[in-house]
């Protein structure tokens, strides 16, 4: 099976990052098709960001070959739902799968993410995904996404401390990645730490892999329909939804 790991920011450095992380957990009969967004902001760490970002997703999904699923790869899950409008093949965020997937394995877990202004995103994802029982908190590190990368960032030890911080002070037991750029940190943390950490990226692959093995694809009945055909305006014009059929499939 195919599936296709969308970066929706623009910075190449770090989808190859995000696509080592999604092979090396891979099925062997699994290709993984990774792609970074050609329009919009080098890194998505606010509402903006997140809004700039769908466009680029967007093309991701109606070019080039079709997957036979769709992640992702950026803790806000910017465009999840739109993505899932525009085909039928499953479509996962990373935040949602790297959440579920702790449910199965720790009763509470923690979310450690990059900036203070994320943390708040991230606690809006945890309530629009019924989470409230089971993530115990969301933390901030003020990691910038881009600082990731940066071998003078200090950013692993930052991470790790406050990793350190959630399992002392908020009942958990398991650790969620808050970013797709976090997902090198995996094995590292959990030498240090001794409890699960779950990085989105794996977590997303394994579901989608899951869901396509199950032959299930994206309901068409109701809220995820196909966009209704009407006319775009302005720069928008090109996305205009032509008909009932769906975009990409
Ligand atoms: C992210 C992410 O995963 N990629 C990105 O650009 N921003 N998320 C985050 N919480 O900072």
């Amino acid at each position: 099976m195919k599936i296709k790991l969308i970066n929706p920011n623009t910075t190449r450095s770090m989808t190859d990052l995000i696509a080592e992380a999604g092979r090396e957990v891979a099925a062997p009969g699994t290709e993984i098709i990774a792609a970074t967004s050609l329009s919009g902001p080098a890194s998505i760490e606010g509402h903006f960001d997140e809004a700039m970002s769908v466009l680029g997703l967007v093309d991701e999904i109606l070019d080039g070959p079709r997957a036979d699923a769709y992640i992702i790869a950026c803790f806000g899950d910017p465009g999840l739902m739109a993505a899932r409008e525009i085909t039928d093949a499953p479509v996962l965020g990373i935040a949602e799968a790297a959440m579920h997937a702790a449910t199965f394995i720790a009763t509470g877990f923690s979310v450690v993410t990059t900036l203070e202004r994320t943390r708040i995103i991230t606690e809006h994802l945890v309530r629009s995904y019924g989470m409230e029982h089971h993530c115990r908190r969301v933390r901030a590190t003020e990691v910038a996404v881009l600082e990731l990368e940066n071998p003078q960032s200090n950013a692993r030890a930052t991470i790790l401390a406050e990793c350190e911080r959630a399992l002392a002070e908020d009942q958990s037991s398991a650790i969620v990645l808050g970013c797709a750029g976090m997902a090198d940190l995996v094995r590292y943390l959990e030498d240090k730490l001794q409890v699960p950490v779950i990085d989105g990226v794996a977590a997303a692959v394994k579901m989608a892999e899951a869901l396509v093995g199950m032959g299930l694809k994206t309901s068409k009945r109701g809220d995820l329909a196909p966009p209704l055909p009407k006319p775009y305006r302005g720069k928008l014009s090109a996305y205009s939804p032509k008909g009932p059929a769906l975009i990409a499939s």
